[in-house]
């Protein structure tokens, strides 16, 4: 496939006033007319009108009633020329919803209609200048089968409605506000709504809908809440507010990823929707909860400020993403009370950390490797990517800490003064954000956006006894990417605390300034390396460095472990005192997997039981301070990675440290209960999520007791949390029960789509502990043909093979390479029918390079197998070339 290239951005000679969509919806022939006032663009070149089409069937073009003067074809685009400055441009096309298995542009799901456009999905609907520098005021009229679909939704206003003969009926629908073609949507299907009416901060009525299919009404109480807490969250903090007398949500079981912010009209994978205790866990809830925001906010940051072109998808991305990540951290704060506010903002961004570590730290040290503004791609749907978003949250964060809190928001009361309705780019983005801060110089940060790859800072102390200062050496340099050689030096705001040795934080003071009291500051890094000398010190101070992760770079700071055990109990930085355990138990496990008979230090089990019995942590805390870190972060820090080794070392560690401390972990699982009836409340959750831990580590060791009460744990719980966490624990055992215990679970929920996920999910990520046991491969593939299994629905893919290649490494790279065979074999089967979810389950191979000789070439061969299959996706190709390249 051609390469786009971000420097070649040109307007368009014509552009799109109004568009006024006529659909005769059929499940296997939908007709779809399309009038388009096209206006020729005054800040672009004269030329022809460009419009983009795929697979669609053209039943007629006319330009001003006219067949055009001339209409030229090369693969998807069109070129017409037309004289004078406005025409009215009408496409007739015909489609197939039924046999498009991409869930690109219009499909069907469960018999009813659903629509997906971003990124470039609304050109397989009709013939248009699919770009998202084209805002026009759209009206649409639906017209389907009353049976089948009683509801016909579109984005704006309900202005019309009414019978049709042969059983049909229509609605017609009109979206004030001018958008670009990839936010329009429609559904038309058998739905109910849960409804609830507000008033935004201004005192307007708006009708808040969450349509479900009837079966699952009981299910979107949650959404709903979500969705009304999102909006006042953005009125407060943000003083935005709904734009629309309508807002609806749409939950749709056949989605490719979580959700999407269509004007008014969000849809939804069901995924992010549907929660009831009975069959969601906590988890479920908060990421129900996250979702709904992060696709509210983009109303504003999105919707009514769009892109200008593709590479500046981090505008929208990185910001929405940085909102909702505030807003969680807000409503958990909230729920915790002044007391444990701080402790509650520390757990949700370690969550967000660990999400960054374990997805993006990886991209970027990988062949898809691109700034958080990207310069190229194949295929504009693979840069939906851990960099474009958690990186750029992580990019606005950074622009947060600098500007502080009102001068973010000053900024971006400017960005919507200045650029509300229009498309544009991280650049005008930026711009305003120093404009609105007297001219704050953000040249040099701009490369945040233009550099690949994470910068790694290297620090180191000097202590002079003597005049009682501390000299902070802080050192910056970002490793070569593919097509980025050399790196400039970034602005890298550094977090920093210094503790006494009595494990209280110090006052600081830089040399040359007054005291101030404060016992945090943020050192701005900007050359490559940097001195800070902290004066008045009475004596050697331990440093805490990037306190809450002040940037995304990985440290380089040499400490032992008696410095790390100190940190992890005595680092009054929440975020920190978190990352001295997982530094910790990082250190431990890498040694274990290099030698297999190197033990679990007594010092590093004594500092674990210290955290695990600290009654006076938040659980929710201590479930993440004694979660060993994730796999993927642990291969990433592992070179060669040896994913065998690896999880040879994390059973014998998780097995140690369930047995040495098999005492302390029952006492803390009983201590943990939760009575009374579920509800999802961010304490209940720190209890519960850290009794599903103690059983995990009690399992590992094959505790007797630990494994009977996870038993009866499954078999007495209320609600998925503590069902789903028992069956985890059983299944992650040698428990003779653990069968028995999942065809339970399948039984009870055999019909339930969303829970069947998770058992499949448990199964294709498990763990042997047992030498005698069989591949879980064996098990991955039995379940392909399980009747509730199907290819077609994303959910069901992530489920099983996504687990299985991203979450499951010790299983997945088998020495035999049975594994690597298997993934090639299930990617050249997806990429038939969804490219972009073929791409996704392609990615999962991409840092071969990183591995050991022998990985690399079974790994390579079925690369290369996957390269030289036939009828290819440009989306698969793409990523499966970078990684051969
Ligand atoms: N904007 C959508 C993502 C669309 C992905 C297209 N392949 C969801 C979101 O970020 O909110
Ligand atoms: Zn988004």
């Amino acid at each position: 496939a051609p390469t786009i290239q971000r420097a070649d951005y040109r307007p368009l000679s014509w552009t799109v006033e109004t568009v006024d969509l006529h659909f005769a919806l059929d499940p296997e022939a939908t007709v779809v007319t399309n009038r388009m006032l096209c206006v020729r663009n005054p800040d672009a070149d004269a030329g022809p009108i460009r419009l983009w089409g795929e697979d669609l069937k053209r039943l007629s073009l006319t330009v001003d009633g006219q067949a055009p003067a001339a209409l030229r074809e090369s693969g998807a685009l069109i070129e017409i020329d037309a004289g004078g400055d406005r025409v009215v441009v009408e496409v007739r096309t015909r489609i197939d919803p039924k046999a498009n298995t991409t869930l690109s542009g219009l499909y069907l799901s469960n018999g009813g209609f659903f629509t997906q456009c971003e990124a470039e999905g609304f050109r397989r609907i009709t013939c248009f200048p699919d770009r998202p520098d084209v805002m026009a005021r759209f009206t649409v009229t639906l017209e389907a089968d009353r049976a089948n679909c009683p509801v016909l939704l579109s984005n704006g206003n309900l202005i019309g409605q009414g019978e049709l003969p042969d059983g049909r009926h229509y609605a017609r629908w009109e979206d004030p506000f001018p958008k670009p073609c990839y936010l329009f949507a429609l559904v038309a299907a058998d739905l109910v709504a849960l409804e609830r009416t507000v008033q935004t901060m201004s005192g307007r009525e708006v009708l808040l809908q969450v349509w479900v299919e009837e079966g699952n009404l009981d299910r979107c109480g949650h959404a709903m809440d979500s969705l009304v807490h999102s909006m006042r969250w953005d009125e407060e903090t943000f003083g935005l507010e709904l734009d629309l007398d309508r807002f609806m949500i749409v939950a749709v079981a056949d989605f490719n990823m979580g959700a999407m912010e269509n004007k008014g009209l969000n849809i939804f994978n069901t995924k992010f929707v549907l929660a009831k205790p009975d069959t969601a866990t906590d988890i479920d809830y908060e990421h129900v909860e996250s979702v709904v925001a992060h696709e509210y906010f983009h109303n504003w940051t999105g919707n009514r400020v769009t892109c200008r072109d593709w590479f500046q998808l981090t505008l929208k991305e990185g910001l929405t993403v940085f909102r909702d990540q505030q807003f969680s951290a807000d409503m958990l704060a909230r729920a915790a009370g002044a007391e444990g506010a701080a402790s509650a903002r520390a757990v949700k961004r370690i969550d967000d950390v660990r999400v960054l570590r374990a997805a993006q730290f990886p991209e970027d040290a990988g062949p898809m490797a691109h700034p958080i503004r990207p310069d190229s791609y194949q295929e504009i749907n693979n840069f939906y990517t851990a960099t474009v978003y958690e990186k750029g949250a992580e990019v606005i964060r950074m622009l947060h800490t600098l500007l502080g809190q009102e001068g973010f928001r000053n900024g971006m009361d400017l960005y919507f003064s200045y650029h509300d309705g229009e498309a544009v780019t991280c650049d005008d983005f930026v711009e305003v954000m120093s404009e609105a801060n007297n001219g704050f110089d953000l040249d040099q940060f701009m490369r945040w956006y233009s550099q690949a790859g994470t910068p790694r800072v290297k620090a180191s102390g000097e202590w002079n006894a003597a005049v009682g200062s501390y000299t902070l050496t802080l050192a910056q340099y970002t490793p070569a990417t593919p097509g980025q050689h050399a790196k400039l030096p970034l602005v890298i705001p550094v977090a920093v605390g210094l503790i006494g040795p009595d494990g209280r934080d110090c006052a600081l003071r830089l040399d040359g300034e007054a005291q101030d009291g404060a016992t945090t500051r943020v050192l701005k890094l900007t050359a490559d390396e940097q001195r800070f000398r902290f004066v008045g010190l009475a004596a050697e101070p331990v440093p805490s460095l990037l306190r809450g992760f002040s940037a995304p770079v990985v440290l380089e700071l040499d400490e032992d472990d008696a410095r790390l055990a100190f940190r992890m109990a005595h680092d009054a930085d929440p975020f920190n005192r978190w990352d001295a355990a997982q530094r910790y138990a990082e250190r431990v496990v890498l040694a274990m997997a290099a030698d297999a008979a190197a033990p679990v230090p007594d010092a590093f089990v004594a500092a674990f039981r210290a955290l695990l019995g600290d009654g006076a942590l938040d659980p929710a805390f201590r479930a993440q301070a004694l979660a060993l870190p994730g796999e993927a972060y642990l291969l990433e820090r592992m070179a060669p990675a040896e994913p065998l080794a690896l999880r040879a070392a994390l059973v014998r560690l998780m097995r140690t440290l369930g047995e040495r401390l098999a005492a302390d972990w029952l006492a803390l699982f009983d201590a943990m209960q939760v009575p009374g009836e579920y509800r999802y409340h961010p304490a209940d959750a720190g209890r519960r999520a850290l009794a599903n831990l103690a059983l995990r580590y009690l399992a590992a060791a094959g505790d007797g007791e630990g494994l009977a009460r996870a038993q009866t744990r499954f078999e007495a719980a209320s609600n998925m949390t503590e069902r789903f966490g028992a069956l985890a624990a059983l299944v992650q055992s040698t428990h003779p029960a653990r069968e028995a215990a999942l065809e339970a679970f399948h039984a009870r929920y055999r019909d339930d789509a969303l829970v069947l996920d998770k058992w499949f999910a448990l199964q294709a990520g498990a763990w042997r502990w047992d030498d005698a046991a069989a591949p879980v491969l064996d098990r991955v593939r039995a379940l392909l043909s399980d009747p509730a299994f199907s290819l077609s629905n994303p959910n069901k893919v992530y489920a099983l093979l996504g687990t299985y290649f991203r979450a499951n490494p010790g299983e997945f790279h088998a020495a035999d390479g049975s594994g690597h065979a298997f993934w090639a074999e299930q990617v050249i089967a997806l990429n038939g029918r969804n490219p972009q979810v073929a791409a996704r389950m392609a990615r999962a191979l991409e840092s071969w390079r990183r591995f050991t000789p022998a990985l690399q070439a079974s790994i390579r061969a079925q690369l290369e197998r996957v390269l030289a299959s036939e009828g290819l996706s440009p989306d698969v190709a793409e990523v499966v070339g970078k990684a051969l390249d």
